[in-house]
């Protein structure tokens, strides 16, 4: 396959970029090799900037749920930005976009926007801990809650894939207050409560995580940790910016029948446009200002493209709940091909699946949390993802990334998908 032009945008990009990229988790840096500079995206396909296709397992980290360019979400922006981009005032937009999400995810009686999932998680915690009066919070191994300071301890993503122990800049104060325990460790998460009792203000939790690989939570984990918050006055975060409006039209809180006290979305409700929101019960959101004194702000926040965009993605996934159902079947479809073909190949390895999340871990033991992942073979990995690109099927550059389907997927990409895996698996093993 001829790369020459990603590989020379990259060299380009590395003399005015940080590592020629805007984000870390795209450089290619623990499968190595080139990072593929993308022309355009149509469907389920990427074409990169030599103009090879590929079949897309990205979605760009998930708000693709319909497919890259959907028309009406393409439609919907092209007529809004000729009323200008952005104006700083507030707009009906906005009102129908809260109005929306409060239809269809549960537990939100107020909602407020911003840019990123960062932002969205970053506020719902300064929100948390305004209301409780706390500073401590918990928060899960391998999760990663976005970039702002007090989420990149032991966070999963791009902190997990560059294996960065200690991040300059974050402040022992700040770190001291996040503690850490592992995903589906219930009785570690009790015994936190009880050794900081009275201190914790959150628990932030990813209820399916995808960024140490897709990783399921273990019965009762979710449940136990609702009734801990309970008894305990604790605020219950889900952060919803890979499983919001992706694997239910109210997210994971009802595909698993769990409510959270506050929940944060990103990218998924802008359809790929730089969004994010937190929301919540009314007497937690009623902390926020201007209605109380947790103050958060954005020029941004509520952007009219952004909005139309969302609004037109999350209207359609509403009125048409068949389309995740369809995009489950296709995962689920998908799950099964590399399951035959990977217990044929005789290498020990792992699927995880949940709704339109996935992931393969060249592993014997089951993954649940952020050790099981990281002890799974991930120079096998390396080469299994190479081994696909090199057959047009773009995975995450990374064991720790949860694949995301979208619905333009055919079934002929499912079966090229699966036919490409067995041909890596015979090329690599
Ligand atoms: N949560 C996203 C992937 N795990 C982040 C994407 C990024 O860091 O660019």
């Amino acid at each position: 396959m001829n790369i020459e032009t990603s590989k020379q945008l990259f060299e380009r990009a590395q003399q005015s970029i940080p590592g020629g990229v805007n984000s870390p988790v795209r450089a290619f840096k623990s499968v190595g090799g080139t990072p593929l500079f993308i022309g355009r995206a149509k469907g389920a396909y990427l074409y990169d900037a030599d103009g090879n296709k590929y079949i897309d397992y990205i979605a760009s980290w998930g708000p693709m749920i319909l497919g890259h360019a959907y028309e009406p979400l393409v439609k919907a922006i092209q007529e809004q930005a000729v009323y200008s981009t952005s104006y700083g005032a507030p707009t009906e937009l906005e009102i129908k976009m809260a109005e929306l999400i409060k239809s269809m995810a549960p537990n939100v009686d107020l909602i407020r926007m911003v840019s990123s999932g960062t932002e969205a998680c970053m506020s719902a915690l300064r929100v948390a801990r305004g209301f409780t009066g706390r500073n401590k919070f918990i928060k899960f191994e391998g999760c990663y809650h976005g970039h702002a300071d007090a989420f990149l301890v032991k966070a999963g993503s791009g902190v997990a894939t560059l294996n960065i122990q200690t991040i300059p800049g974050v402040t022992a104060g700040v770190a001291n207050d996040t503690l850490t325990c592992a995903y589906n460790d219930l009785a570690a998460v009790e015994k936190l409560v009880e050794e900081n009792k009275g201190e914790i203000a959150a628990i932030i939790v990813e209820p399916v995580a995808g960024n140490m690989g897709c990783i399921l939570p273990a019965p009762g984990f979710l449940e136990g940790i609702r009734k801990i918050c309970d008894a305990e006055n604790i605020i219950f975060i889900f952060d919803e910016v890979m499983t919001g409006f992706r694997l239910a039209p109210g997210g994971a809180q009802e595909k698993l029948g769990i409510d959270a006290d506050l929940v944060t979305y990103g990218k998924v409700i802008g359809g790929g446009l730089p969004v994010g929101a937190f929301g919540g019960k009314k007497h937690i959101m009623q902390m926020v200002a201007p209605l109380g004194n947790v103050y958060q702000a954005g020029t941004l926040s509520g952007n009219p493209i952004a909005m139309i965009a969302g609004y037109t993605l999350l209207s359609i996934l509403k009125e048409q709940p068949q389309l995740l159902q369809q995009l489950d079947d296709k995962t689920a479809y998908l799950k099964n091909g590399l399951d035959k073909e990977l217990a044929a190949s005789g290498t020990p390895y792992i699927i995880n699946h949940f709704g339109s999340m996935l992931s393969v871990h060249f592993s014997g033991h089951p993954v649940t949390d952020f050790a099981s992942a990281a002890s799974a073979n991930n120079e096998l990995f390396k080469k299994y993802f190479h081994a696909m690109l090199n057959r047009g099927v773009y995975l995450p550059p990374s064991a720790f990334e949860s694949w995301f389907l979208n619905n333009a997927l055919s079934y002929d990409d499912l079966d090229n998908t699966i036919k490409a895996t067995a041909e890596s698996l015979k090329e690599i093993l």
